[in-house]
C-alpha cells in the first residue's frame, strides 16, 4: 500500500520531500508542538536505500541526539578524530580535536539517518506520505500557500500556513519563487566521481583524501566491514567500463605511498555509480510563505562532506524560526531565515570548491596548476594555521 497515512487537506507546515531535510524538520516541529505533513515522492525502500553522504559534523550529531534520533547513531556511528591527506606518495594526518576546540566527526551513513527518522515519524510523528509527489506550489505570497500533489492515483491539495521545500536539487518548490525574484549561481566541474560500496574492511582507521597524477581518490567507510570508495573519472563515464579489478587497481595506484607499507584490502563490490560534481546556490531561500532547505536551495561537490550537514543546519534554523512564529506570532526569525542560512551556505560552498579544486586533476590542468596544488597541500601539512582552517571547516562551524 503506498503511503502510511490518509491524506489530510490542511496543515500548519507542509513539507515537500522526505530526505534528511524534510524528515528532520518534521521531527523538530513535532517536538515543538507544530503540526505538519511530509509528502515524499518515492517509496520508503527507495528513500532508505539511496547511497549518499557518510560524514556527520558534530553539530549534526548534536541536533540528531537532541531530537531523540541519536540512539543507534551513538551505538553504531564511528567517531573520527581526523582525516589523512595523501599527495606526492606521502601521507599527512590532520588531528581535528587539537586543531579545533575539540571537534570530531562521525561516520554514519545518510541511509541510516533516514531510516532512524522514518522509524520515529511512523511510530509517533506527524503524517508521512510516500509516493506523494508534489506537482506545484501556488499562493506563495498569500497566507494560505497550497501544495498540489498526487497520491494513490488522485490529485490532491494541501493548504498550509507555511510550505517547506525540502525536495532536493530536482524538486518543484524552488519554482514557487518567481523567476524574476530568484537567482541561481552555479559551477560545474570537468570531472565526476565513480562511487562504490565494497564488502571489504576499511584498510585505514580514518578517511583518506588522495591527490595523485592519476586523479583524486577517496577511501571512506560505512561499517568496520564495509568500505565506501570513490575515484575521480571523466564526465560521461559509463560505470560498465570499470570492472571491479580495474577499480581496485586504480584505487591502489592513486593511494600508493613511498613512506610506509600500504595495502588496500579488496572484496566484492555491491554498488557502483557515477556522480557528476556541481555547485549551486539559489537565492533567496524564502519567498512569501515558501522556505527552501537543503539541496532544494544549494548543492556542493561532495569533496568537503558538507551537503547533508548544510541541510541539517538549514532545518535547525527553520524549525527555530517557525517555533518562534507559532509561540509568539513574530515573523522576525522567518524574515531573517534566508540571510542567516546563506552565510553558512556560502562558507560551505567555498570550502567544498577549495577541497575539490585542490585535490582533483582537471583535464586541461597544466604542470603549473599541479605545482600550486602541491604547494597548497604542503602548506596545510606544514602550518598549524592552514591545517586549522581546513579542520574548522571540515568539522563544521558552530550553529549560531
Ligand atoms: P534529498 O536527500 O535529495 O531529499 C529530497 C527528497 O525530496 C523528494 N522529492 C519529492 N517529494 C515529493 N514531491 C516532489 N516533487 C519531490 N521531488 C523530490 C526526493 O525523493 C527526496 O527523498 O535532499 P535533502 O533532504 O536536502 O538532503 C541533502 C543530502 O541528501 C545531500 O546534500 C547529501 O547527500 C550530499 N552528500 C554528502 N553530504 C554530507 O554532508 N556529507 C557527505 O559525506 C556527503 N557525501 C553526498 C555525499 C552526496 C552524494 N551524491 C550522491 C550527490 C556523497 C555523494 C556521493
Ligand atoms: C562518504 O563516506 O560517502 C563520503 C565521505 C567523505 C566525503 C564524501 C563522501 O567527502
Amino acid at each position: 500500500m503506498p503511503g502510511t497515512a490518509t491524506a489530510p487537506d490542511e496543515t500548519t507546515v507542509g513539507i515537500i520531500g522526505g530526505g534528511p531535510a524534510g524528515l528532520l524538520l518534521a521531527r523538530l516541529l513535532h517536538r515543538a508542538g507544530i503540526d505538519c505533513v511530509v509528502l515524499e515522492g518515492r517509496d520508503r525502500a527507495y528513500v532508505e536505500q539511496r547511497q549518499r553522504a557518510g560524514i556527520l559534523e558534530q553539530g549534526t550529531t548534536d541536533v540528531l541526539r537532541a531530537c531523540g534520533a541519536g540512539e543507534r547513531l551513538d551505538r553504531e556511528g564511528l567517531v573520527h578524530d581526523g582525516i589523512e591527506l595523501r599527495y606526492d606518495r606521502r601521507a599527512h594526518r590532520l588531528d581535528f580535536p587539537s586543531l579545533t576546540d575539540g571537534r570530531r566527526v562521525t561516520v554514519y551513513a545518510q541511509t541510516e539517518v533516514v531510516k532512524d527518522l522514518i522509524a520515529l515519524q511512523l511510530a509517533a510523528g506527524p503524517p508521512l506520505l510516500f509516493e506523494a509527489r508534489a506537482q506545484a506550489v501556488t499562493g506563495a505570497d498569500t497566507d494560505r500557500p497550497r501544495i498540489h500533489y498526487t497520491h494513490d492515483g488522485r490529485e490532491r491539495t494541501l493548504a498550509c500556513r507555511y510550505v517547506a521545500g525540502c525536495d532536493g536539487f530536482h524538486g518543484v518548490a524552488r519554482q514557487a519563487i518567481p523567476q524574476s525574484a530568484r537567482r541561481t549561481y552555479t559551477r560545474t566541474y570537468p570531472y565526476s566521481w565513480l562511487g562504490v560500496l565494497a564488502d571489504a574492511p576499511p584498510s585505514q582507521d580514518e578517511l583518506v583524501y588522495a591527490h595523485s597524477p592519476r586523479g583524486f581518490a577517496l577511501l571512506s567507510m560505512r561499517t568496520p566491514a564495509v568500505s565506501r570508495l570513490y575515484l575521480q573519472v571523466p564526465n560521461g563515464t559509463d560505470p560498465d567500463d570499470w570492472p571491479d579489478d580495474r577499480i581496485w587497481d586504480e584505487l591502489a595506484a592513486r593511494t600508493a605511498l613511498d613512506t610506509a607499507p600500504w595495502k588496500l584490502a579488496r572484496g566484492p563490490l555491491t554498488a557502483k555509480a557515477v556522480l557528476p560534481l556541481r555547485s549551486a546556490v539559489t537565492e533567496p531561500m524564502r519567498w512569501g510563505r515558501v522556505l527552501l532547505a537543503g539541496d532544494a536551495a544549494h548543492i556542493v561537490p561532495p569533496t568537503g562532506a558538507k551537503g547533508l550537514n548544510l541541510a541539517v543546519a538549514d532545518v535547525t534554523v527553520l524549525a527555530r524560526a517557525l517555533t518562534q512564529w507559532h509561540r509568539t506570532g513574530s515573523t522576525k526569525p522567518l524574515d531573517a531565515y534566508s540571510a542567516t542560512c546563506l552565510r553558512r551556505v556560502w562558507r560551505a560552498e567555498h570550502f567544498s570548491h577549495f577541497m575539490t579544486t585542490t585535490l582533483h586533476t582537471a583535464p586541461d590542468q597544466s604542470d603549473f596548476d599541479t605545482r600550486l596544488q602541491l604547494s597548497q597541500l604542503d602548506r596545510i601539512a606544514g602550518s598549524w594555521h592552514a591545517a586549522a582552517e581546513l579542520a574548522e571547516n571540515y568539522t563544521g562551524l558552530p550553529l549560531s
